[in-house]
């Protein structure tokens, strides 16, 4: 073989050497274009790119907003820890170092999506409606680390990585139900809980009123309602009731976080409490006595009366004028002291009672028994089953129908035999059971648009405290949160949970109580 001389053998090393840089550094760059987001977000947005860089919040960042709640809600979270001032401007002509912006975005996000772009420089989130930057700032605090939800100061650093992400959901019915009748929650315990439904996009608070054991809400032309059906609950406590302001400022709050409260009288079954109020509401014109167990279906309203609709009408007015949101619930489910025949009629005069308040009337899927609802009505299906054909038929003539299979979306369901609180006459849920199903195609006959979407009812005759409701909620609210949000294209247990995981450093960092599944693997110290 030729011995080369030393300057030939120079040449050929560093050509060589050449070669090799330039090859790393394509493949830098190749690697740089091919890196992914973090897998932490919940619900699964419909399409992130990553561009490889990072942004690290500098402590002399600036806010603009061109939605002053917005901007205020993300200056609070930010500013608490973080410790930075983190100026607000509102209607700014030039953009912070993180910009809510209403113009500009694609028209597919729709009214509760957004674009989020991060760049070297800082974060732009653009939307269409207020609702959308709302939720492209509960990304933008998902890919920041945890801590960034806490309440007191956290050392940084406050990074985020580089890209753009495309969301908006794929229902726009996503809901949470809370129960205060079976036990009371005051203004402040509601609050909190929306707050935690807030960072899932989640976008109607379902509130259950009333029930035999307790009314919940001032009614001033039926001021007995709360003042005696509101003095007790489950177990014989003090229960207590909402005053009108009290319940106006839970929607106020509720829509600072862009959810509709949807108010729910439950009838005519579920009705002792209002039954022991007004003796003259009963068939026998005998009040029975306050009832704080837990049994269901042995109460019903006297269909044959006509003071009944009279009070069905000025409760339903009285809550109406007081409910932004499109929605009346009136409940309809284990009637079973009322006559089939006698149900048919109630629900069907109720449904034009709450037409007649200008509101569309939901109910649990039970309505469909009496025919199909008005026009605009949901029936909220709650079975155990995956075929209901009057849910089906009602479906098939306009009705929309809300998912909240027990079995998969009941949070008052236990998690496992060993679970505390909960019952399981629908058996036990689980993350897995919770995450496992599709709302768009799990109904015989009930698919695509005649589905309104999803939403997590949690009953409380054995939740007492904020500290059960976070337990039972969290985590499986997110799951069906992500069900309701995410396109099923994105639907995978196992990304899923490891998404999940990443939202245990964040509810620590908020102080939820929530339950530890054995399914997920929670970060050390979650
Ligand atoms: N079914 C009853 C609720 C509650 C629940 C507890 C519906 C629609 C069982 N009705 O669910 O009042 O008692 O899991």
């Amino acid at each position: 073989m030729k011995r080369l001389s030393p300057r030939r053998l120079l040449v050929v090393v560093l050509t060589a050497l050449g070669l090799v840089c330039a090859g790393l550094s394509a493949g830098a760059g190749r690697a740089a274009a091919a890196s992914t987001f973090p897998n932490v977000v919940v619900p699964a947005p419909v399409s992130e790119t990553a561009d490889g860089t990072t942004f690290t919040l500098p402590a002399n960042a600036t806010l603009s907003s061109d939605d002053a709640n917005t901007g205020g809600y993300l200056a609070g979270v930010l500013r608490a820890s973080t410790g930075y001032v983190l100026p607000l401007t509102v209607g700014a002509t030039s953009p912070g170092t993180i910009a809510l912006s209403l113009t500009g975005a694609p028209a597919t996000v729709g009214a509760e999506g957004y674009q989020l772009t991060v760049s070297t420089s800082g974060v732009l989130i653009q939307a269409q409606q207020a609702a959308g930057l709302f939720h492209g700032v509960q990304t933008l605090l998902q890919l920041l680390p945890g801590a960034v939800m806490s309440p007191g100061v956290q050392p940084g650093p406050w990074t985020v990585p580089g890209g753009t992400i495309l969301d908006y959901p794929r229902f726009g019915y996503r809901g949470a139900m809370l129960d205060i009748a079976r036990h009371f929650f005051s203004v402040a315990q509601v609050e909190r809980y929306i707050d935690e439904l807030a960072l899932y996009k989640v976008n109607y608070l379902h509130l259950h009123l009333s029930d035999d054991q307790g009314w919940r809400i001032a009614v001033n032309s039926w001021p007995n309602l709360a003042t005696y059906g509101g003095s007790t609950e489950v177990g014989g406590g003090a229960g207590g009731y909402w005053t009108q302001a009290d319940y106006s400022a839970v929607v106020a709050y509720a829509a600072s976080r862009y959810l509709t409260v949807v108010p729910e009288i439950d009838m005519p079954g579920h009705t002792n409490a209002a039954l022991a109020s007004y003796a003259q509401l009963n068939c026998s014109g005998t009040a029975p006595a306050l009832y704080t167990g837990t049994n269901v279906g042995f109460s019903s309203l006297c269909v044959s009366l006509p003071l009944t609709y009279t009070f069905v009408d000025q409760v339903l007015g009285e809550i109406a004028a007081l409910t932004p949101g499109p929605y009346l619930h009136i409940g309809g489910d284990e009637a079973s002291s009322t006559p089939a025949s006698d149900y048919s009629t109630f629900i069907g005069k109720a449904e034009q009672i709450v037409a007649a308040h200008g509101k569309s009337v939901m109910g649990w899927h039970d309505i469909t028994n009496a025919g199909t609802p008005p026009a605009g009505a949901q029936a909220q299906f709650w079975g155990t089953t995956t075929s209901a054909p009057t849910v089906a038929a009602a479906a098939a003539n306009g009705t929309k129908v809300v998912m909240s299979p027990a079995n998969h979306a009941y949070l008052d369901m236990k998690y496992n035999r060993k679970t505390r609180l909960g019952q399981t006459w629908a058996g036990l849920v689980d993350v897995n059971t919770a995450y496992g199903w599709d709302p768009g195609n799990y109904l015989t006959g009930v698919t695509g648009s005649e589905v309104a979407g999803v939403e997590g009812p949690l009953w409380t005759e054995t939740i007492v405290t904020s500290a059960d409701i976070e337990y039972m909620a969290f985590p499986r609210l997110p799951a069906l949160a992500e069900l309701g949000w995410s396109p099923w294209s994105t639907h995978d247990q196992t990304a899923f949970d490891a998404r999940l995981g990443a939202q245990g450093p964040r509810w620590k960092a908020m102080g939820v109580n929530y339950y530890h599944s054995t399914q997920i693997t929670w970060p050390a110290g979650s």
